[in-house]
This record gives structure tokens, C-alpha cells and sequence, in this order.
């Protein structure tokens, strides 16, 4: 999926703050250091995409494709703890994940 498209698709997401759940920072990574759920201390795709549809997401799929883009910063694949982790804590921040 293109760039362009999944800013199309963002953009027409009606109210996105309002049909999430709220977290608090640290609940929010919490959260998805649960899904890691084969505890090699990393997020896979499939294990991101968990965690964004217990956050209730209703676009799971490209919440985490643009967290990869935005987050997977040595394009191994997976979300790994430490910057990567809080780097993917802020944007789903950005996305409305959180109370604070
Ligand atoms: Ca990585």
C-alpha cells in the first residue's frame, strides 16, 4: 500500500480520538510489551496488529504498517525494546491512545 493512500485513509478516519481506548503512557507500553507474546523482547508485525485491535483500533493493519514505517528504525522487521519501543509509545500516543 502506497504512502498516499494510507494518508487518504487516515485523513477520512472519523474522530479517531473518540473510538479508541485511553492509556496512560506507561499502560500504553504495557500494553504492547504483552503482545510480545513469544517474549524474544522484540514486536513482530503480527504481534503489534494484536495490540492495536485490543486498543481498538479500527484500522489494526495500518496502524501498524505506519508504526513500522515510523518506528522500526534499523528495518529489521520488529519493534525492538528501547528506542524503537518508545518511539512506537509516541506515536500511538499521536494517535490518540492516551489520556495524557
Ligand atoms: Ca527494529
Amino acid at each position: 500500500m502506497g504512502r498516499l493512500q494510507l494518508q487518504l485513509i487516515m485523513s477520512t478516519e472519523p474522530n479517531p480520538k473518540g473510538v479508541e481506548i485511553s492509556l496512560t503512557r506507561e499502560q500504553l507500553k504495557q500494553t504492547f510489551m504483552n503482545y510480545d507474546t513469544n517474549k524474544d523482547g522484540k514486536l513482530s508485525w503480527d504481534e503489534l496488529k494484536s495490540a492495536f485491535k485490543y486498543l481498538k483500533s479500527r484500522f489494526p493493519i495500518i496502524r501498524t504498517e505506519l508504526a513500522f514505517h515510523k518506528c522500526d528504525k534499523d528495518e529489521n522487521g520488529y519493534i525492538d525494546y528501547g528506542k524503537e519501543m518508545d518511539s512506537l509509545v509516541a506515536y500511538a500516543e499521536e494517535c490518540g491512545f492516551t489520556i495524557t
